[in-house]
Order: C-alpha cells, then sequence, then structure tokens
C-alpha cells in the first residue's frame, strides 16, 4: 500500500517528464531512418501535382475569396450547400497526374477558410456533415492513391478564418462576425492536432503534411514542437513541410518555396536562405490562381513548364505545379492537355529528372545540370553559339552524348573547364540534354 503510494505519483512524474521530453525533443530532431528513406524517395520523385480545392471553388474566384470580398462567416457559411462535386472521380485525377508524370499529389485538406475537406470529428465544419455531397473525397483520394503507387500529401492552414478560437487574430484578420475572444491553446492543441490526427490515422500511410498560413501570425507561439512531434510520433516517415517562407525549424524535414526557385525571392516573402540538407521543394501555378478562377486564361505553355521543372531540379529542388479544379470535382480540359504533353515529353526526357539531384555546375541563364550515379546532365535551354564552356567539375568525363539519339557530343575537358559543342537546337526543342559519363578523380 505504502509502495503503492509511492511508486504511483512516481510514475505520473516519470510519464510527464517523459511526453515533456518526447516535445521538447523536437528541438534536437533526429529523424528516423523511415523519414530520411522518405526524404531521399521525396527528391527522387521531383514532380507533384498540388491541388486547391474546396469549398470556395464554387464562387469562381480563387481560394483567398472570404477574404479578399471581406464576407462575414453568416455569408460563406451558405457556400457549403452549393458544393456537390458529383463528377469528381478519384481514378480520373490519379491518372491524370501520371500521365503527366507526376509522382505525388499536394491537396488541400482545408485552406484558411477552415473548411475540412475530409470527415472531421472535430468540428462540424467539414463536407461530410455541411454538404449535400455527404462524402470524403481525400479518403477515396487516399485509397486510389495507394492504389496507383501515387504518394499523398495533405495541406493543412494553420491559419484559419472561421474558427473563433483563432485568436488573436493575424495579419489579414478583418471584421467577419467572430467574438473578440478565443483560446488559442484549444485552437492549437485540441482543434488543429485533433484534425491532424485523424489525418494521419484514417488515411493510412500518408506522405506528409503541408502547412501554410503561419505567417498570419509570425510572432504567436504555435506549438510546433509538439504538433510536430505527434506528427512524427503517428508516422514517422510523414515528412513535414512548412510554408512560412523562414529558414528552416528543428522538426521539419523539406524547405519549400512558393513561386519561386530556392533562394531567388522574386515573390518577395520568401527567405533567401536554402538548407544544404533539407530536400528542396517549390510550388507554382499552371495558370495564375491556386483555386478555380473562372476568370483566369492565363495558363503556362508546355514547354514553359517544362524549362520550369528543368530549372527546378537543376536547383536540387521539387515542383510542385498547381491545378485548381472546378466545384463539381471537373479539371479543367485546358490543364489536362497541357499536363499531358508535359507527360509525353517526361517519358523521353525523364531519366535527367527523376532520381537526380542538382548538378556540379552552378546553375546560369544558359541552363543547369542535374547528376544520377556516374552521368552528368547537362540541359541546355538558352544557348545559341555552337560551344558552350562550363567552369570546371572534379570528375573526368569519360563520354558525352545527346540525350534521345545518343549521338556523340565532341568535348574538351581541362584545368580550365569543360566545352562542349552542343548540336543544333531542333525545331522546338525545349531542352538539349547532353549526357555526360563520369568518373570520379
Ligand atoms: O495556398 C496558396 C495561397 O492561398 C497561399 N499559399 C499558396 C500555396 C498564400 N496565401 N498568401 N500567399 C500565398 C501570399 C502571401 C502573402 C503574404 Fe502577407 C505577404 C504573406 C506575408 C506577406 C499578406 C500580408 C498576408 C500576410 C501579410
Amino acid at each position: 500500500m505504502t509502495t503503492a503510494r509511492f511508486v504511483r505519483p512516481l510514475l505520473l512524474v516519470l510519464i510527464a517528464f517523459f511526453l515533456a521530453g518526447g516535445a521538447i525533443g523536437q528541438t534536437d530532431y533526429q529523424p528516423s531512418p523511415e523519414n530520411l528513406q522518405a526524404r531521399r524517395e521525396f527528391q527522387d520523385m521531383k514532380f507533384g501535382m498540388f491541388i486547391h480545392w474546396g469549398v470556395y471553388s464554387v464562387l469562381g474566384d480563387g481560394e483567398w475569396v472570404l477574404h479578399n470580398r471581406k464576407l462575414t462567416l453568416d455569408e460563406y457559411n451558405r457556400l457549403p450547400a452549393f458544393f456537390d462535386p458529383e463528377k469528381f472521380d478519384a481514378k480520373t485525377w490519379v491518372a491524370l497526374v501520371k500521365a503527366a508524370g507526376m509522382k505525388y499529389i499536394t491537396i488541400t485538406s482545408r485552406h484558411h477558410d477552415g473548411f475540412a475537406m475530409f470527415d472531421s470529428k472535430v468540428s462540424n465544419w467539414n463536407i461530410v456533415h455541411r454538404t449535400p455531397y455527404k462524402k470524403d473525397p481525400l479518403k477515396m483520394l487516399a485509397d486510389e492513391c495507394h492504389r496507383q503507387g501515387i504518394k499523398l500529401f495533405f495541406y493543412y492552414s494553420q491559419l484559419d478564418w472561421h474558427n473563433p478560437d483563432y485568436y488573436p487574430r493575424g495579419a489579414t484578420n478583418w471584421d467577419n462576425g467572430r467574438p473578440d475572444h478565443g483560446d488559442w491553446n484549444a485552437y492549437l492543441d485540441t482543434y488543429m492536432d485533433g484534425q491532424l490526427r485523424e489525418l494521419l490515422t484514417n488515411y493510412g500511410p500518408i506522405g506528409g503534411i503541408w502547412f501554410d498560413g503561419m505567417w498570419d501570425k509570425p510572432d504567436a507561439d504555435w506549438h510546433l514542437a509538439k504538433t510536430y512531434a505527434l506528427i512524427h510520433q503517428l508516422q514517422p516517415a510523414a515528412l513535414i513541410i512548412p510554408n512560412h517562407h523562414q529558414k528552416p525549424r528543428p522538426g521539419e524535414d523539406v524547405q519549400t518555396f512558393e513561386r519561386d526557385l530556392p533562394g531567388e525571392n522574386t515573390a518577395g516573402f520568401n527567405t533567401n536562405y536554402v538548407s544544404v540538407q533539407l530536400p528542396l521543394e517549390t510550388c507554382d501555378t499552371l495558370n495564375e490562381n491556386w483555386g478555380f478562377n473562372i476568370g483566369d486564361s492565363n495558363y503556362k505553355s508546355p514547354a514553359e513548364l517544362e524549362r520550369r521543372l528543368v530549372r527546378t531540379a537543376g536547383n536540387n529542388a521539387n515542383l510542385l505545379l498547381n491545378i485548381g479544379p472546378y466545384p463539381n470535382g471537373e479539371i479543367d480540359p485546358q490543364f489536362v492537355t497541357r499536363l499531358h504533353e508535359v507527360g509525353e515529353w517526361l517519358s523521353q526526357y525523364g531519366n535527367s529528372i527523376y532520381g537526380t539531384r542538382g548538378g556540379p555546375i552552378p546553375p546560369g541563364d544558359w541552363g543547369v545540370t542535374t547528376q544520377k550515379a556516374d552521368k552528368i546532365y547537362v540541359h541546355v535551354l538558352n544557348w545559341s553559339a555552337p560551344l558552350l564552356a562550363l567552369p570546371p567539375i572534379a570528375e573526368k568525363v569519360t563520354g558525352a552524348r545527346t540525350l534521345g539519339d545518343g549521338a556523340a557530343v565532341e568535348f574538351t575537358q581541362n584545368a580550365d573547364g569543360l566545352i562542349l559543342k552542343v548540336p543544333a537546337a531542333k525545331k522546338e526543342e525545349v531542352d538539349r540534354v547532353v549526357v555526360l559519363t563520369v568518373k570520379g578523380n
């Protein structure tokens, strides 16, 4: 009896210590072997589909419509009743991903409107409870991805324009009818972590969580260590990909950039810091919007998309290319034809992209390099002269051939660098690739 009275509190203290340690442990986060393996596989995939789809799609005015039109919540709450994606077919979506040569999907499980596009028990502000559709498309998509060997990541907005507990509110605050009080800790620990637990429990193995919106309250305590520890505890291989536009923090697995190559801050809100340790990713839109926008016909051409992918790979990063499906679940045919073209191009040039890392020669206006095993792929994107002079590389080049027809390419290598006699560009050729075979010195 005496012993039990002594042991029980001690046990509780030990458990508390262990739990706290688990959370604090993310500050000196040691990724698990499964996580490190998942990072390598992530880098090998190179090309993914970003999907922005939610009740906002109904209005055809992008995913920020609630904020941009300064709607009240009473007004926005009418919207789920019109979301009934009777044409949604997970098989068709995943088939398009595959035809485009993409290897993974990152889809909005909830955007800044806080609306869960999945079956959530944490709040009834979700697709199953509020829409006539009443089904969970993320479950169907997850099952189809598992069947077809596509990795599925969930975008999750930490910023929430709907939940009153997202308080104090942040930079994007407007008066939408929420009370001027709320329980920030409950928002993070009960609501957000509760939903993340659902996403990491009910959908089989997932690729990871893609966070967005922390920039709304950059100085707040987001309980990141706790949330990150929860994710890694539930699925050690799941990658944490935060789009907070800052230097990566402990517990994060991938550094992602928005509408910019790593380190190039043309968007104005990205960081110039580029991790040398973490896998890199950059996301961009196929037209100009993330969520469906009916007035946006500014589609990038297949050639532009292919060049973008090549430049991204040459910068050692993945490209996550976005489409915003229609509210009925169909994908704009303009997206579909372009993605098919990119997929066809990749079936010829994919060897120089998939499984590669950024090559030994710094990217330049002329082009980029990628590398894999004993091959260096010289991607000549913008060069019209017959000779291309490149800086020196450590390895000895033993052969050079064009990718595709395998024709020999003349080259000279000496201490000053490497000169390639690049074949003339064929008509409409997007990327002239010279494959160098190298031998380490
Ligand atoms: O989901 C897509 C967009 O809805 C979301 N991220 C992509 C992937 C996104 N939201 N905002 N942005 C992208 C642009 C960022 C704008 C910002 Fe700012 C400028 C963030 C910080 C400075 C405006 C001013 C918002 C906060 C302060």
